[in-house]
């Protein structure tokens, strides 16, 4: 073979490794046909008696997307022997739900075609399913995600924005993920479904800047609301506030005409009116049909589903989605 010969060879193994390192539509239609009709019906089975769990699964997915990639690390118990703290345990994951949910769909899976199946792939699909089931928008979910073995609650707590985040975190945070600001103001509006802890925001009720006061970035009177009917003590964490009040089920715009309102629940909702571009994405979706919402939606989830995923021979495909293989 010529040098020309080595050269192209050379550019198509780059070229065959580069392709098959890529997520794509119907990963598992060889090795494991039923995969996601299984995830699906599970879905359906169980979500309709459990809607709440939507919200919490697209939340699981966001934050197991912002650290290390969507490798299904936020399902990991422990990555060593010794008891580090995984994200699992960092604060901004304290209150993510569905894990043995996952762990359900998990076992179905393995049943099925053991060791084919990541994690990664099961919580993308469920959260789709999940949201489609509860009368949402639904997306693309290329697959082929391989599962880390690394979880690290110190890299969650760097990763996952805060809910006191002003807009120029949210955007460097966002930026680091490769997401922009119209996917902040899209993704930061699945807010419209689920609920929050006081303690998420009773610091914009109580003392915001010491001195007893409440943010003036929140509108008063649904200060007062939350204050006289909600959160009543600066110490509340247990009491949960819908944060789409009277839809907190429905996927709805509801959530951008409350932030445009002043009554986004976090100062990282309301920061989205604070720089002249996303709230012009907001005024734009607001003046779109709910179909436009969906799509766009649809178009940053998957941007989303793709951040440093592990692909081709990184990591490995879990046999228990909590615990590293041995
Ligand atoms: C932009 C930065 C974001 C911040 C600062 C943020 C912060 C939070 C906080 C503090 C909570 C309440 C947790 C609690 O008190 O229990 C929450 C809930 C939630 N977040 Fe976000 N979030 C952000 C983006 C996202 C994204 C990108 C998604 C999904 C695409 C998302 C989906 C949700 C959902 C659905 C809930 C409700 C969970 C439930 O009902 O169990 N959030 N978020
Ligand atoms: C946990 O991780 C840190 C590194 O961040 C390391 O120094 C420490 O030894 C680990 N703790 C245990 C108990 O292994
Ligand atoms: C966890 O991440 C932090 C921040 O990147 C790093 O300093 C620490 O060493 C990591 N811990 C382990 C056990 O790898
Ligand atoms: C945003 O928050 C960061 C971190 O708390 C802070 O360093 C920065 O000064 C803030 N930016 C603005 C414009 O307030
Ligand atoms: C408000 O915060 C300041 C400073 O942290 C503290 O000294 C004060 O006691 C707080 N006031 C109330 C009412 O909690
Ligand atoms: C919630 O508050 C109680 C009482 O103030 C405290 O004992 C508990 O540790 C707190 N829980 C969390 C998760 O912060
Ligand atoms: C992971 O931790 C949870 C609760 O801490 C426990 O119930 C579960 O059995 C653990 N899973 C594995 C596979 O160790
Ligand atoms: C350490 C800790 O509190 N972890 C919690 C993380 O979130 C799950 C789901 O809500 C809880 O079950 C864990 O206890």
């Amino acid at each position: 073979m010529g040098y020309f010969g080595i050269v192209i060879l050379a550019f198509l193994v780059a070229f065959l490794g580069s392709a098959r390192a890529d997520l794509k539509m119907g990963f598992y239609d060889k090795s494991c046909p039923k995969a996601e009709k299984i995830v699906l019906d599970f879905v359906k089975e169980h979500i309709p008696n459990a809607p709440s769990l939507a919200a919490a699964l697209i939340r699981m997915h966001f934050h197991d997307c912002f650290v290390r990639g969507c490798d299904g690390s936020i399902l990991l118990n422990f990555t060593t022997a010794s008891g580090n703290q995984t994200e699992k345990v960092a604060p901004p994951n304290l209150s993510v739900r569905g894990f043995s949910f996952i762990d359900r769909v998990k076992s179905l899976l393995e049943a099925e075609c053991p060791g084919i199946v990541s994690c990664a792939d099961i919580i993308t699909l469920v959260t789709r399913d999940s949201i489609v089931v509860t009368g949402g928008p639904t997306w693309r979910v290329p697959t082929g995600r391989r599962d880390g073995t690394v979880s690290n609650a110190t890299e969650a707590l760097n990763n996952i924005p805060a809910p006191t985040s002003n807009i120029s975190t949210l955007q460097t945070k966002f930026a680091a993920k490769g997401l922009n600001l119209k996917d902040l103001v899209l993704l930061s509006g699945a807010h419209t479904i689920g609920v929050a802890h006081c303690s998420s925001f009773s610091n914009r009720l109580y003392n915001f800047t010491g001195v007893g006061d409440q943010d003036p970035a929140l509108d008063s009177e649904y200060a007062a609301n939350l204050k006289a009917r909600k959160c009543k003590t600066s110490t509340d964490n247990t009491t949960l506030v819908e944060m789409d009040p009277g839809s907190f089920r429905t996927f709805d715009l509801d959530y951008y005409t409350l932030v445009l309102k002043r009554r986004g629940l976090f100062q990282s909702d309301s920061a989205l009116r604070t720089s002249s571009t996303t709230k012009t994405y907001i005024t734009q979706l607001l003046s779109g049909s709910l179909q436009n919402f969906y799509s766009e939606f649809a178009l940053s989830m998957e941007k989303m589903g793709r951040v440093g995923v592990k692909t081709g021979s990184a990591g490995q495909i879990r046999k228990h989605c909590a615990v590293v293989n041995s």
